[in-house]
């Protein structure tokens, strides 16, 4: 029989991802240009041409070649998630995790997993807005010494349907609308929520998809969710439930809704670009993985159904273990080749890890290779380099589009003996995967469980446990997007969904649509009961939760020690003092905040002393929603400018409106009372009203300094929002 080779030559060099990619990559530096087939070419900026007048000739394969390729440089994008952004890193585990999971990467401290993780909207097109009220995708590709394992999760823990087979509705609802393609990256318009009014079960995940947390204020600000309950299994066999989660080290953090329509316009690439230039300075953003287990046998303890993926095990239940650090620091090479191409799949799986029966997840199983067939042109899309992984791959697969490894041998088939038996199938003591054997017996039906019935107790929860401005987000965001809505009847029917969540939201979003709440909303509010199925099985719908809040569910409860990669805008022109300038800007950079100095001119301004500093960006090409604090140093000449620059006094109204960190030295008070806060400046500027109202004056440039910076990290302000007499 045959046994497997001592040494097995990997198919790529390495283990490493970055080793791994270097044979694919290509730099032209030094180098002459050729046509694919190595041809080197002499003249790349005329066609051949039946004299210089003449036509161009059928002939000109060079010509012919370039167009056609580019021809088609496009593929189809993909169906939901289009709009992304990537980056290479490592994940490293704190301590073995052998008790739950025998998956190698998490139970060797020493080693560094290599990772590329793509986030992305899910509704907007490839070109769409980085700043649309969305959902955010945050998939992971480990590529382990086991192959890879791909945690494919959101910024939200949960989902909008309790099914697969609903997933195509929810997207061609949520999806620009047919007839006119309009609107595009948003959910405001009348299919969203005709489809959305009519299934209870989104409710909970409406309330995060209105909530902040759809406005990131960065990539590096999310947490992430594997959404689902996964399987751990240890080398015993024994499984446990598991819930993954990632916590960014920088807290989780998020914009004004106004300040995230500015963005759009004024820098639709916000978030890809934060990426980038954070990773590019060396800021690499860090998440720590968390996971909540539970015990086989404590299944059935929870109010809710583990299975359910519409609900979230609280962590006031389950507390998160963190059990390793994920950090990014690498940008891709190229973004066609790495961020568009890579495939993830639920499916690709390491010893250690199964699945459960969540209904959602298992639809999902099937759409992510299938997907990738069209995305990616055929069955060889695993040999793209970056979805390679780093162990060498042999199988008896073969052809097809593009296929790219050059297989030896007579056999391609097992079992076999011209092949000597190889390649052999490992044992589950050498690393082959067996599926969890988990116990079945059931009928096949198609139906739901009466454990996945309740639809609001989850919803009430996470809007109870916001903060007050949170919960006025929350109603702002439903009276934008229904106001949005043409249809009476379906903003009427979401006020019934909402009375069911909670009272009072629903009396304010009725208030601002004017439209009562329906007294007696259709129960089951549900067009998807089966035909055939019973109302009465519905009349759970409205439980209580045993919890009414949990601290970890608000935005509010966030760490906010940093302000590293804090971008902060300076205000100055000609005659700035120059002491004022650089004392604040040396103490916020030692903090690792990003300072840019902003002036009526790009390149640069002379200061008092003649000192020539160095222009970031003119107002013409900044603003302020593109930074988290502002800050206006003296200098007579400066002051006085920026006093009368009304893009400057637009710049710091439009700051203070959306809540952000104001400071000015005691010597440019007159710009910030040439504003329309003027009255809101606290009259006296210590530690405590400085963290409470974010504006900070002094003629102290340290203590000055010091204050901004216990103000930056509050990162926003969002009591000043009670007033809304700002006209930015
Ligand atoms: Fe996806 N999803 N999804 N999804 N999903 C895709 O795969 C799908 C769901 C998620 O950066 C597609 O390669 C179905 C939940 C992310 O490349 C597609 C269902 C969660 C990404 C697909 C879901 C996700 C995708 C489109 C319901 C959070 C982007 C292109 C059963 C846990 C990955 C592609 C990337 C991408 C199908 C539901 C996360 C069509 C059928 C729940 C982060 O296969």
């Amino acid at each position: 029989m045959a046994t497997k080779k001592d040494s097995n030559v990997p198919a790529q060099p390495g283990n490493d991802k970055t080793e791994n990619l270097a044979p694919h990559t290509a730099d032209a530096s030094g180098e002459f240009m050729n046509t694919n087939t190595g041809l080197r070419i002499n003249d790349d900026q005329n066609s051949l041409k039946a004299g210089e007048r003449g036509a161009t000739l059928l002939e000109d394969f060079m010509l012919r070649e370039k167009i056609t390729h580019f021809d088609h440089e496009r593929i189809p994008e993909r169906i939901v998630h289009a709009r992304g952004s990537a980056a290479h890193g490592v994940f490293k585990v704190y301590k073995p995790m052998a008790e739950l999971t025998k998956a190698g990467f998490l139970n060797d401290t020493s080693i560094e997993t290599p990772v590329f993780v793509r986030f992305s909207t899910v509704a907007g097109s490839r070109g769409s807005t980085d700043l649309a009220r969305d959902v955010r995708g945050f998939a992971v590709k480990f590529y382990t010494q086991e192959g890879n394992f791909d945690l494919v999760g959101n910024n939200m823990p949960v989902f909008f349907i309790q099914d697969a087979i609903k997933f195509p509705d929810l997207v061609h609802a949520v999806k620009p609308e047919p007839d006119n393609e309009m609107p595009q990256a948003a959910s405001a318009h009348d299919t969203f929520w005709d489809f959305i009014s009519l299934m209870p079960e989104s409710a909970h995940m409406i309330m995060w998809a209105m909530s902040d947390r759809a406005l990131p204020r960065s990539y590096r600000m999310m947490e992430g969710f594997g959404v689902h309950t996964f399987r751990f299994v240890n080398a015993e066999g024994v499984s446990s439930f598991v819930k993954f989660h990632w916590k960014p080290l920088l807290g989780v953090h998020a914009v004004a809704w106004d300040e995230a329509q500015k963005i759009s316009g004024k820098d639709p690439d916000f978030h890809r670009r934060d990426l980038w230039d954070a990773i590019e300075s060396g800021n690499f953003p860090e998440w720590e993985l968390g996971v909540q287990i539970v015990a086989e046998e404590d299944e059935f303890k929870f109010e809710f159904d583990l299975l359910d993926p519409t609900k979230l095990i609280p962590e006031e239940l389950v507390p998160v273990q963190r059990i390793g650090k994920l950090t990014l620091n690498r940008n891709p090479d190229n973004f066609f080749a790495e961020t568009e191409q890579v495939a993830f799949h639920l499916g690709h799986l390491v010893p250690g890890i199964d699945f459960t029966n969540d209904p959602l997840l298992q639809g999902r199983l099937f759409s992510y290779t299938d997907t990738q067939l069209s995305r990616l042109g055929g069955p060889n899309f695993q040999e793209i380099p970056i979805n390679r992984p780093i162990v060498p791959v042999h199988n008896n697969q073969r052809d097809g589009h593009m296929r790219q490894t050059i297989n030896k041998g007579k056999s391609s088939y097992g079992p076999n003996t011209l092949g000597g038996g190889y390649p052999l199938q490992a044992k589950a003591s050498e690393g082959g995967f067996t599926s969890y054997p988990e116990r079945v017996d059931a009928r096949k039906v198609r139906a739901r469980s009466k454990s996945f019935f309740d639809h609001f107790s989850q919803a009430r929860l996470f809007f109870n446990s916001q903060s007050d401005p949170e919960k006025n987000h929350i109603v702002d965001a439903l009276s934008f997007e229904l106001g949005k809505v043409k249809a009476v009847s379906i903003r009427e029917r979401m006020l019934g969904i909402l009375s069911m969540i909670d009272k009072n939201l629903a009396a304010e979003v009725s208030f601002a649509l004017r439209i009562p709440v329906p007294q007696d909303p259709e129960l089951p509010v549900n067009h998807s009961i089966p035909a055939d199925g019973d109302p009465a099985d519905y009349d759970s719908l409205i439980v209580e939760s045993s919890l009414t809040s949990s601290a970890a569910l608000s935005m509010a409860n966030t760490p906010k020690e940093s302000i590293a990669t804090r971008k902060i805008a300076f205000l100055a022109a000609d005659g700035v003092d120059e002491k004022s300038l650089l004392a604040v800007k040396n103490v916020l950079e030692s903090e690792g905040a990003v300072v840019e100095i902003i002036a009526p001119r790009r390149s640069y301004i002379i200061s008092e002393s003649d000192v020539q500093i160095p222009v970031d960006q003119s107002f013409l090409t900044a603003a302020s929603v593109l930074f988290d604090a502002v800050y206006v140093p003296g200098g007579t000449n400066s002051v006085a400018t920026i006093e009368a620059d009304a893009d400057a006094v637009h710049f710091l109204n439009e700051a203070f409106r959306h809540c952000k960190a104001v400071a000015a030295d005691a010597s440019a008070m007159q710009v910030l009372e040439g504003t329309y806060f003027a009255k809101k400046i606290p009259a006296d500027f210590s530690d405590e009203t400085v963290i409470k109202e974010g504006i900070v004056v002094s003629d102290d440039a340290e203590k000055l300094a010091r204050q901004f910076v216990l103000a930056i990290a509050q990162h926003r302000f969002w009591e000043r929002e009670k007033s809304r007499k700002i006209p930015a």
